[in-house]
């Protein structure tokens, strides 16, 4: 089987944009976190790691396993330019990229013609060449083991699994380290003297369904090298919107209304596929079929149904002028994956 999956993660993604944008902070353990004692460190740099010092920890404990750990406050929007300069680099390599959070994304190689050690290789050096991060690649023939992979050789490592280093290369792992496996059936397992992979071989796959139902069945094929999970895309979209003809009206009250209506199914829509967007637009076309549009871009996503609603009344006011009209539209764009972005405590 061809190792045609790759999976790439950026190494300390939030500490090395601060490093790369503060080059004094090289060298030195650095957190990335909030401002009071008691937020929680979103990142630290591997200096800071050999401290102890990791995500999710809190930082007035940081600061008593390190006191000198330098502490520098989180710069989401910063992190998300960073992020999407690394996914233009890694569009250059397949039309098929899964994004799975700000740092971390699967990449479909199978129809990339050069040979798939090169490309993991050209990766990690266009990527470090385009925008100064490093990253780690994973390179396989599945996302479990491809995600298994690029966690092997952490930061700026590679590494291959392939076929015929299957199981092997599995049997001394930690249970917790498969895909699938969560804190209860964590618990579960412990308890019955399971521990690592090659405990969880011996088990029978009539055993792992009857305990641990779909989820007992594709751990037994996992730790044996199938599964069967697709690189998915997020379908990119240039724009979602909603508009709508009516009977020609000049009456404000009218006009508020579908404002507020047609703000509150744009939010809903935006809600439900989890996109933010960084600018509004709104479209008049009036009697004469004679259309106007006024738009604006904020630094920050816009996701909230108040914030969507006065946006679009202000640029409503702004160039409507007591005409007549028969159609209203609102529309966002420049829009953003918060699936990406959710992994931040921010
Ligand atoms: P990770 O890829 O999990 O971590 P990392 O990139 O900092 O380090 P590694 O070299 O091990 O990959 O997460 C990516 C970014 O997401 C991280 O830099 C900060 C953010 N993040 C949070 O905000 N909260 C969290 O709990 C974690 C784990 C990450
Ligand atoms: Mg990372």
């Amino acid at each position: 089987m061809r190792n045609n999956i790759i999976h790439v993660d950026i190494d300390a993604f939030y500490a090395s944009v601060e490093e790369l944008d503060n080059p004094r902070l090289k060298g030195y353990p650095v957190v990335v976190g909030g401002k009071s004692e008691n937020s929680i460190i979103t990142t630290a740099n591997y200096k800071a790691r050999e401290y102890g010092l990791h995500s999710a920890m809190p930082i007035f404990m940081a600061k008593s396993l390190c006191p000198d750990v330098i502490i520098v406050e989180n710069r989401r929007y910063r992190y998300l330019e960073k992020s999407r300069e690394v996914f233009q680099v890694l569009k250059t390599f397949s039309n098929t990229i899964e994004q799975v959070s700000i740092d971390e994304a699967y990449l479909d190689i199978s129809e990339n013609k050069e040979e798939p050690i090169y490309i993991a290789k050209e990766i990690m050096r266009k990527v470090k060449k385009e925008t100064g991060l490093t990253v780690s690649v994973g390179l396989s023939y599945n996302k479990f083991l491809a995600k298994l992979a690029s966690d092997w050789n952490k930061p700026n490592g590679m590494k291959i699994i392939s076929q015929e280093d299957m199981p092997d290369i599995l049997l001394d792992f930690d249970i917790s380290k498969v895909y699938g496996i969560g804190s209860k059936s964590e618990k579960k397992f412990r308890n019955i003297g399971i521990n690592t992979v090659s405990d969880l071989f011996q088990l029978s796959e009539e055993f792992l369904s009857e305990n641990f139902g779909k989820m007992g069945y594709e751990l037994y094929d996992r730790i044996r090298g199938i599964d069967k999970r697709v690189v998915t895309p997020f379908r990119e979209r240039k724009s979602l919107g909603v508009e709508r003809t009516f009977k020609d009206t000049r009456d404000k009250k009218d006009l508020f209304e579908y404002i507020d209506k047609f703000s509150k199914e744009l939010y809903l829509d935006l809600k439900k596929k989890n996109i933010g967007c960084n600018t509004l637009t709104v479209k008049l076309k009036n009697s004469d079929f004679e259309t106007k549009t006024k738009s604006k871009t904020f630094e920050q996503a816009i996701v909230e149904y108040e914030d969507i609603k006065n946006i679009s009344m202000d640029l409503f006011n702004e160039i409507y002028k007591n005409e007549k009209l028969r159609l209203l539209g609102i529309s966002a764009s420049n829009l953003t994956d918060l699936k990406a972005v959710q992994l931040s405590f921010i």
